[in-house]
């Protein structure tokens, strides 16, 4: 492995240094602010340290690297201008060879007026509608938005349009999106500005706990320059400590394996100082019902806020139990991952409604930084309706 320090009067500068030098396929190891000049640290010229790494063996399939760079996407930092972005990639170290290899980038998708499958006919009582608003409804049903919630949405939109412009489909339109983007719950992007931030992420096995983990430490460590710390709690399997380890240590932000519960508050005390804590925990099948109370107090007291993760692609007969299953520790927000695997994502308006908390991100692939986003409203209502 080839390690090097680059400097830059930004930090796309010497990010692009790295490139340059090093290839697409570098990892940033570590960025710095620097003064350099002055004295005593006063009015020096501020310049940016980018510690890169490559290593001349791996070489990543190129294919995934052209669709990530035609497909721009808003990631957790640009949400925050003052944050400068850059194009950090640290590879999957799970995946020997990337798994992302044949994904097709997220589908912009197309109403489909046709009815499928079962949805196939609208209920009497929406028989009185004009073909217009039934078309509608059945449009929505087969963007996998649940028949209820459907139903509701055409009543809150004609609610609010008079009945002689019913058949006024630009305005029904319009309506339709001003109730979906209210609908959709979501919050402002984390600021870590003034106190420590403690979250954990929960939600069944599989769904992407640990990778969305690595995103948030790398973004807000390297991009954001935030103090992140990790913890994990899964050490049922081996595996899963060495995955957070991993990523950890590419980052460069700590990690404390805490082997009970109770040992959590004894990890947040040995990594002090930190911005943001991020604490992975084991899918539902090893988190049982004893430990999930145990958690619940332990996380109170710790003052921690917990997500709870789900994938875009769960059944609404699924989500139903998983909302309920992770009730008892009681959820703050959401995030939805696995965009990438779907073409319907009414689950981004159903999910918030039965666990009554917004979501707080999305991620779509399974690249480490740069496949998680801010949930924003106005591209998650483009999503759910289909533009
Ligand atoms: N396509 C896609 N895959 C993802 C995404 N996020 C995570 N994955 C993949 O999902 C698989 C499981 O991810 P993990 O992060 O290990 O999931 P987890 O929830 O921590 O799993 P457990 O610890 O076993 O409960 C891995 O192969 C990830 O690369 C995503 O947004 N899109
Ligand atoms: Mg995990």
């Amino acid at each position: 492995m080839k390690v090097k320090k680059f400097i830059g009067i930004s930090l796309n500068d010497a990010v692009s240094q790295m490139k340059l030098e090093f290839g697409r396929d570098a990892v940033i190891l570590h960025t710095k602010r620097v003064k350099s000049g002055g004295l005593l640290g006063l009015f020096g010229r501020i310049q940016y340290e980018v510690i890169g790494a490559i290593d001349p063996n791996v070489h990543r399939n190129s294919a995934n690297l052209g669709t990530k760079t035609t497909n721009k996407k808003r990631t957790v930092m640009d949400s925050n201008p003052s944050i400068e972005r850059v194009d950090a990639k640290i590879s999957n170290p799970e995946a020997t060879v990337p798994k992302t290899e044949h994904r097709e980038p997220p589908k912009p998708m197309s109403p489909k007026l046709e009815p499928t499958k079962s949805d196939s006919s609208v209920a009497p009582e929406q028989s009185s509608w004009p073909s217009t608003i039934q078309n509608l409804f059945l449009t929505l049903v087969n963007q996998d938005i649940n028949r209820d919630m459907a139903k509701d949405l055409i009543k809150s939109v004609l609610g609010s349009v008079s009945k002689d412009r019913w058949d006024n489909q630009a305005e029904i339109n319009h309506q339709l999106r001003a109730t979906v983007a209210k609908q959709l719950k979501t919050i402002e992007p984390w600021e870590l500005e003034h106190e420590q931030k403690v979250v954990v992420l929960v939600g069944p096995t599989g769904v992407g706990k640990t990778t969305t983990i690595a995103k948030l430490a790398a973004n807000y460590s390297l991009i954001a320059n935030k103090r992140v710390g990790l913890i994990t709690i899964d050490t049922y399997r081996m595996a899963a400590v060495e995955q957070l380890k991993t990523y950890a240590d590419i980052i460069g932000v700590p990690l404390k394996v805490a082997y009970n519960i109770a040992e959590l508050k004894d990890a947040m005390y040995d990594i002090p100082d930190r911005d943001l804590i991020l604490i992975d925990t084991a899918g539902r099948s090893h988190l049982n019902k004893m430990q999930m109370t145990e958690l619940k107090a332990v996380l109170k007291e710790l003052k921690a806020e917990t997500y709870l993760v789900i994938s875009a692609s769960t059944k609404d007969s699924d989500l139903r139990n998983i909302v309920n299953k992770y009730a008892e520790v009681h959820p703050d927000r959401l995030i939805v991952t696995k965009l990438d695997e779907t073409n319907g994502y009414g689950i981004l308006l159903l999910a918030p409604a039965l666990a009554k908390v917004p979501i707080a991100f999305v991620t779509t692939g399974q690249s480490v930084p740069e496949d998680i986003e801010v949930a924003d409203v106005t591209k998650m209502t483009s999503l759910v309706l289909g533009d």
